[in-house]
């Protein structure tokens, strides 16, 4: 049984993926010695409606000078982010006198777009390196982790803000009631606290098993969500469904009784519970349709060796390492990952040391497979690649089933 990092209610977990690498420790040494490991599970706790990892690797070990993911590989992320921040110019009516802070800025894809037009902003982001690009692109960013000090800090510093955003990150943290209580400290009265993440519904409807990995502490849905604010006085007000990274929900926050409650709330609450999200049964379901996706996707690879196909992969993502490791994709079925990210390259992918290679060589490879990892970018990544993979060559996915396209 394992304490609920929300409600403190005791719950068990419905799937255990066994022992997992650091989902993006890309490195160059190709040892398995060295490497840290953590058992990763995962759970449902059927008393807020949570749905969480049972242990999670240290922050420090997940967040550094060394952070492989940069956000900025996406053209269609940056125009995603563009709209994020319009819609909240739009929401709050921000002008040269407002101020907006950022957790987890990244490599500024979002923060860029207040600067831009002269709303003073502030990015918190604790891994140095890509902290350091958003520096150099002129935005203002404190390489910290979010908390109570760095809270604090900013207040003193800079006043209170009138809107705090995030995205991707809160489910990050599972020292999630200080960080509510952190944002209420830095957030104005009438200010909005805004943030998306990987949406539960989708997870679980599309059976991306792969959005479970380290990084990934909680899978939040508005059941979840609307509970954890009550527990800190605040509303739930609004919240809308983003089509990225396979299916995310951005949740809007105030303090209590600031903002009418949109009816939206209890629209999706309906739709949450209709598709099962508060039944232990939903999860164990889950669990099969996982274990169905693993058997697929091993007897099509290994089909494939036996047939002497040529199979590689495309975009070194953090859910990839859910995949290889748990499926059992070694570099005999799949040869490489291609990817466009620097500090990713002539490096091995955690745990099943696939390498991966310059997103340029993918252009000179002449595979017969293509593995998407970076299924959430499909419609992007098929266009740019729409006269390369054809006729012969042929994409794989695995999401929300194993198909050959
Ligand atoms: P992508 C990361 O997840 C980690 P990942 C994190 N935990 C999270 O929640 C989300 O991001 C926000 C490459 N690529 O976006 C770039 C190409 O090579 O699916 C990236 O390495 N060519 C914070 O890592 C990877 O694929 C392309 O054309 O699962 C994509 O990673 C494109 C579009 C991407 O996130
Ligand atoms: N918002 C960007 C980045 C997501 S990657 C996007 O959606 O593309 C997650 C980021 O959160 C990383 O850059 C990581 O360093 C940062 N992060 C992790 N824990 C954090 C914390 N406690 N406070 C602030 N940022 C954090």
């Amino acid at each position: 049984m394992f304490s609920c990092l929300i409600c403190k209610s005791n719950f068990k977990p419905f799937i255990d993926f066994g022992k997992m690498p650091i989902a993006n420790d890309f490195n160059k040494n190709k040892s398995v010695d060295y490497e840290y490991k953590f058992e990763m599970s995962i759970g449902f706790c059927n008393s807020c409606k949570s749905v969480q990892l049972t242990n999670q690797p240290d922050k420090e070990l997940m967040f550094h000078e060394n952070y492989a993911f940069y956000s900025s590989t996406s053209s269609y992320m940056d125009k995603h982010f563009q709209n994020f921040a319009k819609d909240i110019i739009k929401l709050q009516n921000l002008n040269e006198n407002s101020f907006v802070v950022e957790i987890g800025c990244n490599d500024g894809i979002m923060l860029k777009n207040f600067d831009k037009i002269k709303i003073p902003s502030l990015g918190i982001e604790p891994s140095k390196n890509v902290a350091k690009v958003a520096k150099e692109k002129g935005l203002n960013v404190l390489d910290e982790f979010f908390n109570k000090k760095t809270a604090l800090d900013v207040v003193n510093k800079f006043g209170k803000c009138d809107a705090i955003l995030s995205a991707n990150v809160i489910c990050h943290i599972p020292y999630i009631h200080q960080i509510f209580e952190s944002v209420k400290l830095v957030l104005k009265n009438d200010g909005v606290f805004v943030f998306e993440e990987p949406y539960l519904y989708d997870v679980i409807n599309k059976t991306s098993f792969d959005q479970i990995y380290d990084e990934h502490v909680f899978l939040f849905s508005i059941l979840s969500i609307k509970k954890l604010a009550s527990m800190h006085d605040l509303d739930l007000f609004n919240a809308s469904k983003q089509d990225t990274h396979g299916g995310s929900m951005r949740y809007y926050l105030c303090h209590k009784n600031q903002k009418k409650i949109s009816n939206t709330i209890n629209e999706f609450i309906k739709k949450e519970k209709n598709c099962g999200l508060d039944d232990e049964n939903t999860y164990l379901n889950f669990n099969k349709k996982i274990l169905k996706i693993k058997n697929d996707l091993i007897n099509l690879l290994v089909k494939l060796k036996k047939q002497g196909k040529k199979v590689v992969a495309y975009g070194a993502t953090s859910k990839s390492t859910t995949v290889t490791n748990y499926v059992g994709i070694t570099p005999d079925l799949v040869k490489c990952i291609y990817d466009t990210t620097p500090i990713k390259h002539y490096t091995f992918s955690p745990g099943v040391k696939i390498p991966i290679l310059p997103y340029e060589k993918f252009r000179n490879s002449d595979p017969d497979y293509v593995l998407l990892f970076a299924w959430n970018h499909l419609k992007e990544i098929q266009e740019k690649e729409k006269d390369f993979v054809v006729g012969d060559k042929k994409w794989i996915l695995y999401i929300p089933e194993v198909k050959v396209i």
